[in-house]
């Protein structure tokens, strides 16, 4: 390569990093100082209400703040509705996002809304990243400052989700390219499926594990004999498709690091949480972090904030939306 190529080269990938930094760049932890000092508070109480009535609340919220930052970036546009079921989370992959994450983050906003001063002051996708954090440490896990001022995004499809969502059956290797091309390393990728620490999953979901692993009637042999036994037990052949089970088979409404002890025991739900232990680039991690909550915990909140980064929108791209399931 000559030297003028590698000096436009280099002066191209510092154009590169210059954006991407501003990209988040204006993302700041008391960014709402001036305009609603209490929204911290305020999201925080109207999160517990919604606990106290239904602990789904936890599980639901936080993954609905994972399928937000996947596809088209932090954005709320996950909550939006459209009149002819073509929006994000009318893809069959929602099934699984329980209304009651969106029910949080809009009960949250009403009470925004309700501060004097603070009214459309504030995004559905700041106060959809403040309630994930919220639910977390009320179910025993860490708390951390959010960084804010993402705004609200216009653009809402179906189609969108397919290629940007993870699925149950993906090995290592999908899962790592999946979530580098959201600028996420392997550590964040193990230590964000610990929040598999709570929640459920359908029984279609890992159903060929336990029934047709690769041919009839054989279970996958990397899950725990006993386990896929009671597995079996819970998720009959002939089962309701709404029913579904604790990911965390052993602390399921506490956020803690048993997931990652499950793992070692062969006892992960999904094939992608399974695989991150039987692939041995990712199990050093998992026994690091089933040995080491501390250092789960780190390294999660690090991961956090990090996926609250992604396709930020500031400036002319977004708005701060006054219905969170509506554009303006
Ligand atoms: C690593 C790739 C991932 C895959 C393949 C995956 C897949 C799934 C699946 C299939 C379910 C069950 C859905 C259902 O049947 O209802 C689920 C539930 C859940 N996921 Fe993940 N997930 C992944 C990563 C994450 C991440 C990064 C988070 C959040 C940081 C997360 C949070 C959750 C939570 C909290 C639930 C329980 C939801 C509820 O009970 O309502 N997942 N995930
Ligand atoms: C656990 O991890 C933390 C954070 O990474 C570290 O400071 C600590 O030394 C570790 N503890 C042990 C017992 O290894
Ligand atoms: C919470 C939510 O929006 N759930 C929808 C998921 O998609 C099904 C159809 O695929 C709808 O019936 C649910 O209302």
């Amino acid at each position: 390569m000559s030297c003028q190529g590698s000096v436009v080269l280099f002066l191209g990938s510092l154009l590169f990093l210059q954006i991407i930094a501003t990209s988040f760049g204006q993302l700041q932890v008391d960014y709402y100082r001036n305009t609603c000092p209490k929204v911290e508070s305020i999201v925080r109480a109207a999160v517990e209400r919604k606990f106290q009535q239904t602990v789904v609340t936890a599980p639901a919220t936080l993954r609905l703040f994972f399928h937000d930052c996947f596809v088209r970036g932090c954005d709320a546009s996950v909550i939006l509705v459209k009149k002819n079921g073509a929006a994000e989370k009318d893809n069959p992959i929602n099934l699984s996002l329980a209304g009651d994450g969106f029910d949080t983050v809009i009960k949250a906003k009403e009470a925004v809304d309700s501060v004097p001063g603070c009214t459309n002051k504030v995004s559905c996708a700041d106060i959809l990243a403040l309630a994930a954090r919220d639910v977390i440490s009320l179910t025993g896990g860490p708390s951390y400052a959010v960084e804010l001022g993402r705004l609200d995004g216009r653009i809402s499809t179906k189609a969108s989700v397919r290629h940007h969502l993870p699925h149950a059956n993906f090995d290592l290797a999908k899962l790592k390219a999946m979530f580098a091309s959201h600028g996420l390393t392997l550590t964040d990728l193990v230590a964000l499926s610990g929040a598999h620490t709570i929640g459920f999953s359908h029984c279609r979901q890992f159903s060929r594990r336990i029934y047709r692993f690769r041919s009839r009637n054989r279970i996958d042999p990397t899950l725990d004999l006993g386990y896929a036994k009671q597995l079996r037990e819970m998720c009959p052949t002939n089962v309701d498709p709404r029913m579904a089970i604790s990911l965390d088979p052993t602390t399921p409404r506490i956020f803690d690091n048993q997931y990652f002890k499950n793992l070692q025991q062969g006892k992960g739900l999904l094939t992608s949480d399974q695989t991150l232990f039987t692939a041995a680039r990712s199990r050093k991690l998992v026994n690091l972090f089933a040995s080491n909550s501390t250092a789960f915990e780190h390294a999660f909140v690090t991961a956090m904030t990090k996926l609250g980064r992604i396709g930020v929108k500031t400036g002319n791209l977004g708005e701060i939306r006054n219905d969170c399931t509506r554009v303006n």
